[in-house]
């Protein structure tokens, strides 16, 4: 296998405590074992590489920086945020996983669930011996989640879940989701709805051409009877879903870092070893200019996320922040993986490489979690105070 080289051009690690480099070590050195081999295959085959997940659960990676009470390891958010990068070296599908496990399923359950809930669920989910969803999209509503149809009426001894979730990750797979639904008044609320419950089914999205390897699918609900005992008690509202947003754009920002690393690190060797008019292709100045541009935004996106990581360890990173960071992260990331493919020619289409891979899968990075669009509005009216969504 290729050794891969990190690119740190300001020397960024040496922001970086012994312990995240030694967590970032062990994730880097998992993905070199479990991931990279056969991700590229498990893509092809638009299939879910299902033995991977306790294996995550073994390495920490579900809910890093939850207390250890609960399956966590009480990690700080650089942390969270280098093994983000880590799994994303290897596929955004894996990251993915691990994202809506870590910050859309337990990180909620933490934050807004009763200590029974949390009893019940955050240990499984940490091992992965429970695989969870997060439900906030439909088919009607996904930029604009404030419009969800989705409903729960009070029955007396349960509440009654009509509606459907759609683009969900994980829903085929999951065992537990997060499901975000109105109430008679027309207010938002979160609830935990298990596999099995008569009137639930979670159908396959099939024909995707990017996170192929990742599991996605629908959330529907069919006059679903859901125990009362399984509703957030005091979390009202578009923030409750928002909330937890927050936390897996963080991890994106992060995340797509490590995609980026491989893409620039695969062209750079590749450009140092082809010879086209009896010279490396790295020898020409239009090469450099790529490379040399790439290496500039990773640079600008490590320190971006690392300050990040310094504010949100101290509760003071906020959502427009973490917003920006998205934002440009994801699209600094398509952007090198767009070049690094030309840089490999007719190469660089094939599965023998990843960029192809990582390229495909940054279309829907790119779109979920708030899509590049609604993140610049996001920062226009953080900027100007005006609104200009609707
Ligand atoms: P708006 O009025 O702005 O806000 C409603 C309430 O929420 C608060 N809030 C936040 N709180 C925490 N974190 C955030 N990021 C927050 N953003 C807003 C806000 O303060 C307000 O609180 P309160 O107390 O006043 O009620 O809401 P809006 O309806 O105008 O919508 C604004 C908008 C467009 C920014 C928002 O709805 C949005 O972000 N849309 C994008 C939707 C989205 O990101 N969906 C993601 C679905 S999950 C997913 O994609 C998972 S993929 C995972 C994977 O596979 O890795
Ligand atoms: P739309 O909201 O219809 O937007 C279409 C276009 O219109 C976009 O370019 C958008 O920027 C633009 N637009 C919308 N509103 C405005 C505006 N006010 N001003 C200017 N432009 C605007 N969701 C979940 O809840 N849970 C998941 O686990 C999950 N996983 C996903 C996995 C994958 C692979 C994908 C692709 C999506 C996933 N999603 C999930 C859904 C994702 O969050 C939504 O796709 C995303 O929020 C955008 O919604 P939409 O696709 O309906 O696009």
């Amino acid at each position: 296998m290729r050794k891969f080289i990190a690119p740190d051009y300001y020397l960024v690690d040496e922001l970086f405590t012994d312990e995240h480099k030694l967590i970032r070590a062990s994730v880097r050195d998992w993905v070199n074992r479990a991931v990279i081999p056969e991700i590229d295959d498990y893509n092809q085959r638009h299939e879910f590489p299902f033995h991977l997940v306790k294996e995550l659960g073994e390495l920490g990676g579900f809910g890093p920086y939850l207390p250890e009470k609960y399956g966590g390891a009480g990690l700080d958010q650089i942390s969270y945020g280098l093994i983000m990068q880590e799994l994303e070296r290897g596929d955004s599908g894996i990251r993915s996983l691990a994202s809506v496990q870590s910050s859309l399923v337990m990180y909620p359950i933490y934050k807004f669930g009763t200590e029974a809930q949390r009893m019940k669920y955050l240990p499984k989910l940490a091992t992965g011996e429970m695989i969870g969803a997060f439900g906030l999209t439909e088919p009607d509503h996904g930029s604009d989640p404030g419009g969800m149809q989705s409903s729960i009426t009070d029955e007396g001894d349960h509440y009654l879940l009509n509606g459907s979730k759609m683009w969900i990750t994980n829903a085929p797979i999951c065992h537990v989701a997060v499901v975000w639904a109105k109430d008679g008044e027309g207010i938002v609320r979160g609830l935990l709805v298990e596999r099995g419950i008569e009137g639930f089914t979670t159908p396959e999205t099939r024909k995707k051409w990017s996170l192929r390897s990742s599991s996605t699918g629908e959330l529907v609900f069919d006059n679903v009877k859901v125990p009362k005992e399984n509703i957030f008690p005091d979390i009202k509202g578009l923030k409750g879903p928002l909330t937890c947003l927050s936390s897996a754009r963080y991890g994106i920002a992060w995340g797509v870092i490590g995609a980026a690393m491989d893409c620039y690190d695969t062209a750079l060797q590749y450009a140092l070893e082809r010879k086209q008019f009896n010279k490396p292709i790295a020898a020409f100045q239009l090469t450099q200019k790529k490379l040399a541009e790439m290496l500039t935004e990773i640079t600008k996106a490590q320190l971006l996320t690392w300050r990040l990581g310094v504010l949100k360890n101290e509760n003071r990173a906020t959502p427009a922040q973490i917003s920006m960071a998205k934002r440009n992260n994801v699209k600094m990331a398509l952007d090198i993986a767009r070049e690094s493919r030309q840089i490999l020619g007719a190469m660089g289409i094939t599965g023998d490489f990843p960029i192809m891979r990582h390229m495909m899968n940054l279309e829907s990075v790119i779109t979920y979690e708030g899509t590049h669009d609604i993140h610049l509005l996001i920062t226009g009216a953080d900027i100007t105070g005006e609104n200009a969504f609707a």
